[in-house]
């Protein structure tokens, strides 16, 4: 190891290389301690992780969420958990019961380790960034790699200092200042990026602060956010009495970055938002006076004690406006359990929100869609278009304190005109790890236990080698930005992840619902299926189901102006060739319908990754630039199909 002078990111990377050397090589392979997975992405990693035949997790701790399908209307959810729950019993993993919280709010209460490398199925993951973690969104069968003791790739990164100054005036709080980094870096172009948080104004940031700054880090599209882990760390350790996890971890004197970016605190003001893209930033001030029908307070990016708490000072002795309706979501127990004995559920009882489960809900449209064309402040992280469930809504993100503000006369307020006292860190956090199930058991797990399989759970379709030559059809093309959510609905859909046939019937079913049926009739005729798409292709969500649809459609590769880190990855973890454009303007040379013929993309792939189709429109020349490690898992269809 070198003794160069290194930041944050870099040691933490440096202590966990397995393959490759940062210096020269374009990815890197890391030693993973810790994963995490949430039900709506776990059935699908630990099916594959079965699959995998190994007999328990090797990581230093493995977590199993119930947190985003918890509405239960049928059965589909409810056998997806008690499948969850006995396959942690049987591998060794912690299994966290439905209602204990939120995955992201939780792992940073009780697990995340400063120091320590965390891999979770779900791109908000890199809110352990918070407590000086590296970690990382994937798809499902990463984690299972993981779980099974495999290395994690990513492209080696270049670290860019956030630099911070001063401190937040009141009433502006950490949602404000990760808006501020969207406004200025947007929601493309920073794939392959580490934004690592330094300078004096670190240190006036709690823990919770911290990770809502690097949760939203997921809506740049970067590797991971971190911030460094000091006294502040140790102070939120010691209070939910983890002392021993804690370790320093700051930057070397002299530590270099790649860009430095300063932000001065004392400058931000508060900021929101607009609809459908949480690049879209734009002042508070500029909306003030707007009318608001619905405001949502939670999700993983803005339901710690501190932010819950700070509403409920906003709120204190007051009531929402009579036409607007207000939810709360807290991120875990502990977080009910505080506000509950400092009064704060009183206090927000009485001011008429309405108090919803400790998950997911409303963030991921599973609950509380808004009426037709309504505008809804939510503190959330991502305001795609539908994703609330109602395509007409006009969301929008802001921090906890606005939308505080705001419920009370039912119109977008600034909230730093009657600001509330700063909610302290606590001192000792009261600790309840009781829905916290095998935890006895962790890392070794319970040979012979049974695992439970209801009708909702349907094996992993595996792909196959990808052939010399392909006769395609465009099945689909779509514009610039196009997200998880448009590619695998979640919403009323989310209950199919656990059975691929059934919920590839609703691929880019908010673009076009006849995109499955058309597959499915190409694939029959013999044809391979193409998407074409723009820029930043598979922004959002980590959902591997994205790619594992689609191949089971017989989708064999996605020609894009840009795509997007961790759905390139899926994309090639499914054996689906990621191609780009050389030249973005022969993006207009290919309609929805056209016949492409990809000869000889097998040797391609194997080759320098680059290939002329043949369209109506004239040749149309691709690249796709694969690592040795990737080239092998597109070739044999996939990385359940190499192994
Ligand atoms: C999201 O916020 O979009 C989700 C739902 O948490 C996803 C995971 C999923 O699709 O299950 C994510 O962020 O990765
Ligand atoms: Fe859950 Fe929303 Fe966070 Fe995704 S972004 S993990 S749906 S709270």
């Amino acid at each position: 190891m070198s003794r160069e002078a290194k930041n944050v990111a870099q040691k933490i990377l440096a202590a966990h290389l397995v393959e490759g050397d940062p210096a020269k090589d374009a990815e890197i392979g890391i030693r993973i301690d810790q994963t995490l997975t949430q039900d709506a992405t776990g059935t699908m990693a630990y099916l594959q992780f079965e699959s995998m035949g190994v007999v328990r997790v090797k990581t230093e701790v493995s977590v199993s969420y119930v947190d985003h399908n918890t509405v239960q209307i049928g059965f589909e959810n409810a056998d997806d958990h008690d499948f969850l729950q006995s396959v942690a019993k049987k591998y060794g993993v912690v299994y966290s019961k439905c209602g204990n919280g939120i995955c992201h709010q939780l792992h940073l209460e009780r697990f995340g380790r400063p120091g320590t490398t965390l891999l979770g199925s779900d791109s908000h993951t890199p809110t352990g960034g918070g407590i000086g973690q590296i970690a990382i969104g994937a798809g499902g069968i990463d984690i299972a790699v993981a779980m099974a003791g495999g290395a994690f790739h990513i492209p080696t990164p270049k670290v860019r200092a956030i630099v911070l100054k001063g401190r937040l005036r009141r009433g502006v709080s950490a949602k404000d200042v990760i808006l501020k980094v969207l406004e200025k870096f947007g929601t493309k172009g920073n794939v392959g990026w580490i934004f690592e948080y330094a300078g004096p104004g670190v240190k006036t940031l709690d823990v919770p602060s911290r990770a809502t700054i690097a949760n939203m880090g997921a809506e740049l599209g970067v590797t991971t956010s971190v911030f460094p882990s000091d006294a502040v760390t140790r102070q939120f350790l010691v209070a939910q009495g983890r002392a021993k996890d804690f370790t320093e971890i700051l930057p070397d004197r002299g530590a270099k970055y790649d860009d430095v970016f300063e932000i001065d605190l004392a400058k931000v003001e508060p900021m929101m938002a607009a609809p459908h893209s949480p690049g879209n930033v734009v002042t508070v001030r500029s909306m003030k006076g707007a009318k608001v029908n619905q405001i949502l307070i939670g999700s993983c990016t803005n339901s710690s004690y501190r932010d819950i708490r700070t509403v409920a000072l906003y709120l204190k002795g007051k009531h929402v406006a009579d036409d607007v309706e207000v939810g709360i979501a807290c991120g875990s127990r502990q977080v009910v359990n505080m506000l509950a004995k400092d009064g704060s559920l009183a206090i927000l009882h009485a001011a008429g929100c309405r108090m919803l489960e400790n998950a997911c809900g409303f963030c991921i449209g599973a609950h509380m869609s808004p009426r037709t064309g309504a505008v809804s402040l939510r503190t959330n992280n991502r305001n795609f278009e539908g994703r609330s469930g109602t395509k007409s809504a006009q969301v929008y993100l802001v921090s906890p304190e606005t939308a505080a503000a705001s419920a009370l006369t039912g119109k977008v307020e600034l909230p730093t005109k009657r600001p509330v006292a700063a909610v302290s860190a606590p001192k000792r956090f009261p600790v309840d790890d009781s829905m916290f199930l095998y935890r006895a058991t962790a890392g070794k797990g319970v040979r012979g236990a049974e695992i439970v399989r209801g009708p909702n759970i349907a094996p992993v379709p595996k792909g196959v080698p990808l052939a010399a030559d392909l006769k395609a059809v465009c099945a689909i093309k779509v514009g610039d930005k196009i997200t998880t959510d448009h590619i695998m609905p979640a919403g009323a859909r989310l209950k199919f992840r656990s059975n691929v046939p059934q919920y590839a019937k609703f691929v880019f079913e908010p673009c076009d619902a006849a995109f499955h049926d058309n597959c499915l009739a190409n694939k029959e005729k013999g044809l391979a299926n193409v998407i074409v798409a723009g820029e930043s292709y598979g922004q959002g969500s980590s959902r591997e189901h994205a790619a594992l649809c689609p191949m089971y459609l017989g989708v064999k590769a996605v020609i894009a102006k840009s795509i997007e880190r961790i759905h390139r990855a899926n994309l090639i973890n499914f054996g689906i060739v990621p191609f780009t454009f050389e030249n973005p303007k022969d993006y207009d040379k290919i309609a929805k319908g056209d016949a492409l013929e990809l000869k000889g993309v097998r040797a391609a792939v194997e080759g320098d990754g680059r290939l002329t189709v043949k369209t109506a429109k004239g040749d149309v020349a691709l690249k796709t630039a694969l690592s040795d490690r990737e080239r092998r898992l597109v070739l044999c269809g996939g990385l359940l199909a190499s192994l």
